[in-house]
């Protein structure tokens, strides 16, 4: 390609440029309207518009977190007379029910054989008893013997029950013993799903239908005015000096000759539930344990309340016989201390 006409490349440079005049000034001048001192009322009335706007728009953003966290904080911790509105104690209840089924499955596998597949005793005392479940089976006080073993209970060192709590050389974590706590706790408007152990499925009973169980505790529950509290020690009541009857003074040994009235225990209860016994007369009650080292006695209780004979405590199978003292005319009740649901009536006429 060749170059236009012209001088070569070394004379065109530098480039000869038009002479230029300066821009004038108003060509970067503002509009005149810009050059007034005071705002035009338009655009003051527009600054007044917008300054109020933001406002609002920070207003609402404030309203909106304010309402925000109000209703959270009802949706959280309930609505205030709406019962069942509470997503929280939705959140515990449901995670009380999963902790007591657990308890459930490690108190079959590791207490039912002593305390009784619904607690009710054996050779360990009776835990589902609605008295004890009152105050005595505190949590804490269980997590102590969980945790101490059975010589919590009476400071028997060679108690029958083992230390559970792996902080203490037990086999059962915290968090079992937490679960074996809430299962006993658990109040009987609780109904739990049984479980299976290792899968966590719902076990199916014959019929096909899903195995439930409900908590042994009655919320509702408070002891009978003047009912004694459950001992610290479940077996004090039997050692002599500690119950009524026995602080009334020497035993009284029944005449030769005298009544004997004979009571069996089988597989945790009274064979007899009805007695009759003469009034006013020492009478001798021949009770028969017949439940292999499980511990059972007799506790005879009058109309009032009041427990008027308290036999020792004996490991079955054995006999002992009960020297039971002169009792008035009258209906009777009688029941075992280490399981309050062996019960029977007792006729004084
Ligand atoms: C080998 C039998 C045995 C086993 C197993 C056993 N216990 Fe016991 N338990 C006893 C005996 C016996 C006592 C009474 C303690 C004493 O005075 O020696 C007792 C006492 C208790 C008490 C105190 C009762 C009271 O009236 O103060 C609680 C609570 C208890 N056991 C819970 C449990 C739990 C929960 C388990 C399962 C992890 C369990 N036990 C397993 C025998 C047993
Ligand atoms: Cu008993």
């Amino acid at each position: 390609m060749s170059d236009p006409s012209g001088p070569g490349p070394e004379e065109r440079l530098p480039a000869t440029r038009p002479e230029s005049t300066p821009a004038p000034a108003e060509r970067f001048s503002a509009p005149p309207s810009a050059h007034q001192l005071a705002l035009t009322p338009e655009r003051a009335a527009s600054i007044v518009r917008q300054s109020s706007s933001a406002r609002w728009v920070g207003f609402l953003a404030v309203l909106f977190v304010v309402v925000f966290v109000i209703l959270y904080y009802f949706y959280d911790l309930g609505f205030p007379g709406v019962a069942n509105t509470s997503r929280e104690a939705k959140e515990v209840a449901a995670q009380q029910v999963t902790s007591v089924e657990a308890g459930y499955n490690l108190f079959e596998a590791n207490c039912a054989r002593c305390h009784g597949a619904a607690g009710q005793g054996g050779i360990g005392p009776v835990l589902n008893d609605q008295a004890k479940l009152y105050v005595h089976l505190n949590p804490d006080y269980i997590k102590n013997v969980l945790t101490v073993g059975g010589r919590y209970v009476c400071g028997n060192p060679s108690s029958l029950m083992p230390v559970w709590a792996d902080t203490n050389g037990g086999p059962l974590n915290y968090v079992q013993i937490q679960n074996l706590i809430d299962f006993i706790r658990a109040p009987n408007t609780l109904t739990y799903t049984v479980r299976d152990n290792s899968t966590n499925e719902p076990i199916l009973d014959a019929s096909g239908k899903v195995e439930t169980g409900t908590g042994w505790r009655d919320p509702n529950f408070t002891p009978a005015a003047g009912a004694s509290p459950v001992p610290d020690c479940w077996s004090s009541a039997l050692t002599a000096g500690s119950s009524p009857a026995a602080s009334g003074g020497p035993a009284v040994t029944p005449a030769p000759g005298a009544t004997v009235v004979k009571l069996e225990a089988v597989n945790i209860a009274f064979t007899e539930t009805s007695l009759t016994a003469p009034a006013n007369a020492a009478f001798d009650l021949q009770f028969n344990n017949q439940d292999a080292s499980v511990p059972h006695n007799v506790v005879i209780v009058d109309g009032s309340g009041k427990a008027v004979f308290t036999g020792d405590i004996f490991n079955g199978p054995a006999t002992k016989d009960y020297s039971v003292p002169a009792l008035p005319a009258g209906a009777y009740t009688f029941h075992c201390a280490v399981h309050p649901n062996m019960t029977g009536t007792l006729t004084i006429k």
